[in-house]
């Protein structure tokens, strides 16, 4: 009997001190997913930031394989021969067979290998293989389900490819395949039926199930257990859908998904248990200088506030400097994504700043793709209209420079009241009339197709926050989820955007993980999430008050609607009543969490599942010692110790405030982080520490 290696888990924990104390070198890893190399939606995120530790692990034996998209290709993928031979030989047996797979390197952090599937080329095994489903395990696919379609082809070409590997091999192989969603899981159910020798795992980002169920107004959480799943899958047309996403849920040897949350919903609407929670990380940028992120925040906020001044030109009543930038970002589920309470919130926000005369302005922007066509003209307006003051004043100055240079010239002190001519006074009074309007600065940039009948836009004219200059909440909803660095209104990418904002806003109702709070966080800028979104619930979990970091957590769970929306403008006015000097510390604090949030973290539950997979599928050769049940309880960051923080009581820990400490803080943070320093060693926080969440 060959000897068993071991995959204890406890090992991991020395993993970034590179101390394995067991040997992939001949096993080899698949990752599969729909959004590899080709960005949907979170889990591209998920992939993507994923790539470089994985590939660090896995070297030359780790595959993604995900779909061929040509205009993705030609922008993020670099196509190769296959360096591998197996790979080739079984990359050339497919498309001599009728297939396209493509293999390159996707040209992202890591340059992992990628194996790419033109499943539309085979299309014509459609109908086959979709008898060939209904024969195995009936499921019948409608044919207007076109994504459903692709999930076969793309299902029947993943277990293709996993096979011929496996066949190619001399050796008995040591395969995990990594499934990732619906989408890609009916290659799991295939591999498994077919018995290929593959370790298998099949991690779900969000149920279909749940998704719909939230998205209908349905009191989710307290009936997860009563749902009739077949019925209501049924009833939305997806039960198919939901056939494929069940299977591959059992078939697996390994059944993961992001948060705790979202494994209790998976058991009961898949009625399986997920064998380990693997949340999601990211890639975090580590800046030499401590505290660049704040001079990133600063510089970012700055272009954020030319468009601010472009788009309420002529209605400038407010002071920029005093101006706070909310944003909620991420797909359009209105109410999925908290967007309802969002803006009701700020309808009460708007109300409190005004009853106490706050000279605070908010502005809040909507980041969510909806149907548009284009700019609208009114906002394409506002941008020219400041560009156009921009460069009059430029050239107002050259000119009354060229004057001055002159008079310095012949030895003379300038006549400071002839410095302006009227030529001067013209144009500038031109310019100035370009700026009059009749109209508020729009609350959409763009002309929107389903005007009527938009859900923030709706809400927008229900509580009638308009932009006018009485409301001290202003609304801009910016549609393209992708803000590009070429855009001509806020040439700016969504990175630089977070960055320049003050506060990031997801009051998401169903959000098994939750990317965009995760993202502020590692760029040090504070947010609100919920108790209902793994995110939230994941730092709740490891911070001891999460509020004094910056990570708000909106209880969505045991209220109502109309407490939560309370709670959340409780949150928004407390933020507004914070000094700059209270923010720029909070900002500290929230950055110090971005460790947590590391790949380098938690990529090791991606690792115990591979682990867990290989002891499954090859017993004789692998063994899974789990560890005695380790909670996530294992670690938590402290209270923080120096200023306490709510913003009343902060004034007395903190150096004396006043409006002239305003623009005077910079000097002041570092006091605060190394007063904090000192008492949590934060930067090395999870070294020598086993993996919670294992098993449940
Ligand atoms: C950063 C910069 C400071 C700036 C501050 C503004 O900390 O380093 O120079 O004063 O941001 O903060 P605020 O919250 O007002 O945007
Ligand atoms: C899903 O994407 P979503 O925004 O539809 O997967 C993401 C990655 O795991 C996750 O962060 C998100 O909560 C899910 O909802």
């Amino acid at each position: 009997m060959p000897l068993a290696r071991s995959l204890s888990v406890t090992s991991l924990s020395g993993l970034e001190d590179g101390d394995e104390e067991f040997d992939l070198e001949d096993a080899v890893l698949f990752e599969i997913a729909w959004e590899v190399a080709n960005k949907v939606g979170g889990i591209y995120t998920v992939i993507q930031t994923k790539a470089r530790l994985t590939s660090e692990e896995w070297g030359e034996n780790y595959f993604l394989v995900g779909p061929y998209v040509e205009s993705n290709v030609r922008t993020q993928v670099e196509l190769i021969e296959a360096t591998n031979p197996i790979l080739k030989r079984t990359i050339e047996k497919m498309n001599s067979s009728g297939c396209k797979v493509y293999f390159g390197r996707w040209l992202i952090e890591g340059s992992p290998y990628v194996i790419l599937i033109d499943v539309a080329f085979t299309a014509w095994s459609l109908d086959r293989w979709k008898s060939e489903l209904w024969e195995l395990c009936d499921i019948g696919v409608p044919w207007f389900d076109r994504e459903a379609n692709d999930a076969v082809l793309f299902g029947f070409l993943t277990a293709w490819l996993l096979g011929e590997f496996a066949a190619q091999c001399e050796e008995p192989p040591h395969i995990v395949a990594h499934f990732h969603e619906w989408l890609a899981g009916l290659g799991l159910v295939l591999c498994r039926q077919r018995q290929l020798p593959i370790g298998t795992i099949f991690t779900t980002h969000a149920t279909l199930l749940g998704r719909y169920l939230c998205a209908g107004n349905v009191d989710f959480y307290n009936n997860l257990s009563e749902f009739n799943v077949d019925k209501e899958a049924g009833d939305r047309q997806i039960y198919h859908r939901y056939c494929l996403e069940r299977a591959a849920a059992h078939c697996a040897h390994v059944f993961t998904t992001v948060s705790q949350i979202t494994a209790i919903e998976a058991e009961h609407l898949l009625k399986r248990k997920p064998d380990i929670v693997t949340p999601n990380g990211l890639n975090v940028k580590k800046f030499s200088a401590m505290h660049e992120f704040q001079n990133l925040h600063a510089q970012s906020k700055n272009r954020i506030q030319e468009f601010i001044r472009g788009h309420f030109y002529g209605h400038l009543d407010f002071n920029l400097d005093k101006c706070l930038f909310l944003f909620i970002a991420g797909r359009y589920e209105f109410s999925n994504k908290g967007a309802d309470i969002f803006l009701e919130a700020l309808a009460r926000l708007n109300y409190l700043l005004r009853v106490n005369h706050s000279d605070v302005t908010v502005i809040a922007f909507f980041i969510m793709p909806a149907r548009t066509n284009n700019f609208n003209v009114e906002t394409l307006k506002g941008q020219a209209v400041r560009k156009q003051l921009w460069d009059t004043a430029h050239t107002v100055k050259e000119r009354f420079g060229k004057k001055l240079y002159e008079s310095l010239l012949v030895g003379q002190l300038p006549d400071v009241s002839k410095m302006l001519d009227k030529e001067d006074f013209t144009i500038m009074k031109r310019a100035i009339f370009a700026t009059q309007r009749q109209c508020q600065p729009p609350v959409c940039t763009h002309n929107m197709l389903e005007d009527s009948s938009d859900p923030i836009l709706n809400s927008v004219r229900r509580i009638g926050l308009f932009n006018s200059s009485a409301d001290r909440v202003k609304v801009i909803i910016f549609h393209p989820e992708f803000l590009s660095s070429t855009s001509p209104l806020l040439p700016m990418d969504y990175e630089e955007f977070v960055r320049g904002c003050h506060l990031g806003v997801f009051p998401s109702y169903y959000e098994p993980w939750g990317y965009t709070p995760a993202e502020c966080t590692v760029m040090g800028i504070p947010s609100i999430s919920t108790n209902l979104s793994g995110f939230g619930c994941f730092m709740e979990e490891h911070i001891a008050e999460p509020s004094a970091y910056g990570i708000y957590i909106l209880d969505r769970r045991f209220r109502g609607v109309d407490e939560s929306c309370n709670q959340l403008t409780s949150f928004l006015f407390q933020f507004c009543k914070q000094s700059r000097r209270q923010r720029i510390i909070q900002r500290n604090r929230t950055e110090r969490l971005s460790d947590l949030l590391d790949w380098r973290y938690l990529g090791r539950y991606y690792i115990a599942a591979r682990h867990m997979a290989l002891a499954k599928a090859f017993p004789d050769t692998y063994v899974y010692e789990p560890q005695e049940h380790t909670s996530t309880t294992g670690f938590r960051y402290p209270r923080p110790a120096s200023v306490p923080p709510s913003p009343a009581l902060s004034r007395h820990s903190s150096p004396h405030h006043s409006e002239a400490e305003e623009n005077d803080d910079d000097e002041h943070y570092d006091e605060d982080l190394e007063a904090e320093k000192d008492r949590v060693n934060i930067r090395q926080p999870f070294k020598n520490r086993s993996v919670p969440g294992v098993n449940g």
